[in-house]
């Protein structure tokens, strides 16, 4: 038996090492517990999380309503399958469609697969209300899109790294250049296009924010052609950008509001990370009545998707966002975060620039992409008490839990700002 508290950083880096396939390659830190805006490694170091498990845990590490909903239902049932009916999943069903706005859900577990149910949704409805001959459909995706790691998913990524032996690729999708309105509308007018699957933010790609009006723009000429506009909203979802969701635009109520004219109604949303606050893996594809009605017995599923404990942690995620006013902080902050770094950057030569959307931010180093520079620099902030990863080897994500403090955030401006200040002096 290996005793965890007894083993070092170190000893635990080597268990995985050895024992553990190599399809990650972590900051060196061994985190053993979190609570809030905070986590500790297994030494007892404290530091601020600035990724945020990748933007689930918005609603911060361990919080105790999602907790405590989690484990009352741990212990009175975890799983029925779909074979049978379960006391939590109606409700849970009611609330996330009422609280997103949308006429019904389909519940699955991690973002990967509430991307393919989106896509067997709209190819479903392609052949069977659009009318496209069958094996025909043809779905738009943006390039330096980041999706999941199904291999069908795989097979529409411009990351080589992601793709490469992975083939043959599912056929079917077309990649056009992100925020690329002109590009959209050449290749929308083709009479087999039956979706158009977009991350309203780029996460993977540097926290690529497109002109505002894209989304809108794009879903005009959705609506032109009958193509089913497909909003991934796996990280930007869920107050992370200062929105309850990035298709909201720039509105800041709480809540789905249909009335703001700064929102853009997807035909089809993708939810994951968040909606659990990194409790569970939950995830969720809405639609209204017309597109998900293809949908019938025995044309979708899986075996956890919608059990219990994930539909008591759903509501109580999503409760947090909505009683603590996380996507309304996440959009102060937000401000102030890139205020300071803006000021910061007038500075120092090592940082080009900073951007982002509420606390989904990123910072450009300037050196080149395949220099090691914001990996050190990772470690740095690391050494000072502060968790960030790079992407792309010249940006940091900068994506804190929701519920940080003002006061906490300053702290945090004030660690990046001495990290980048002393870096290679
Ligand atoms: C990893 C990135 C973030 C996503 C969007 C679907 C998924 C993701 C927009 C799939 C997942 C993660 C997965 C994570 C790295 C990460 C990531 F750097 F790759 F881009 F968040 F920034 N759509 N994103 O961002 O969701 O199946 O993972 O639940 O380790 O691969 P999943």
């Amino acid at each position: 038996m290996i005793e965890n508290k007894t083993l070092s950083s170190e000893e635990l880096i080597s268990l995985e090492d050895k024992h553990g396939a190599h399809n990650y390659h972590p900051l060196p830190v061994v985190l053993a517990k979190g609570d809030g805006v905070y986590v500790w490694d297994v030494e007892g170091k404290q530091y601020y999380d600035f990724l945020s498990a990748y933007s689930a845990v918005n609603q911060g590490h361990c919080h105790p309503a999602i907790i405590g909903a989690m484990t009352r239902q741990a212990e009175t049932l975890t799983l029925t399958s779909r074979a049978f009916y379960n006391d939590a999943l109606g409700p849970y069903e009611k609330f996330i469609t009422e609280y997103f706005g949308f006429d019904k859900v389909l519940p699955m577990n991690t973002g990967a697969e509430a991307v393919e149910t989106a896509i067997k949704i709209c190819r479903k409805w392609a052949y069977e209300k659009k009318g496209i001959p069958e094996n025909q459909a043809q779905i738009i995706v943006a390039d330096n899109n980041f999706h999941g790691r199904t291999t069908t998913i795989v097979s529409f990524s411009s990351d080589n790294t992601a793709s490469t032996n992975f083939g043959p690729y599912t056929p079917g999708f077309i990649n056009i250049e992100y925020d690329n309105l002109d590009q959209l509308e050449e290749v929308i007018k083709g009479s087999n296009v039956a979706g158009f699957l977009i991350e309203p933010i780029q996460g993977e790609a540097g926290v690529m924010v497109p002109h505002e009006n894209y989304i809108k723009r794009a879903k005009e000429l959705c609506e032109k052609y009958n193509v089913l506009l497909l909003a991934d909203e796996i990280q930007t979802g869920i107050g992370r950008t200062g929105a309850l969701l990035r298709v909201c635009g720039d509105c800041t109520c709480e809540g789905h509001c249909e009335k703001q004219e700064t929102y853009t109604a997807p035909d089809v949303l993708i939810l994951g990370k968040a909606l659990s606050g990194g409790a569970y893996p939950v995830s969720a594809v809405l639609a209204n009545d017309e597109v998900m009605n293809v949908i019938q017995p025995g044309t979708h599923g899986s075996t956890f998707g919608g059990n219990p404990v994930a539909g008591a942690v759903g509501i109580a995620a999503l409760n947090v966002i909505r009683n603590e006013k996380l996507t309304q902080n996440a959009r102060r902050l937000g401000e102030i975060f890139r205020d300071r770094m803006n000021k910061m950057i007038e500075k120092t030569d090592l940082v080009k620039l900073v951007r982002g959307k509420g606390l989904l931010n990123a910072i450009v180093i300037n050196d080149s992409e395949d220099s090691s520079t914001a990996w050190d620099i990772c470690i740095k902030l690391r050494d000072n008490g502060l968790l960030a990863k790079p992407t792309h080897g010249n940006i940091i994500r900068f994506a804190p839990p929701l519920v940080m403090t003002e006061e906490q955030l300053h702290d945090c401006c004030d660690i990046i700002e001495k990290t980048i200040m002393k870096f290679g002096k």
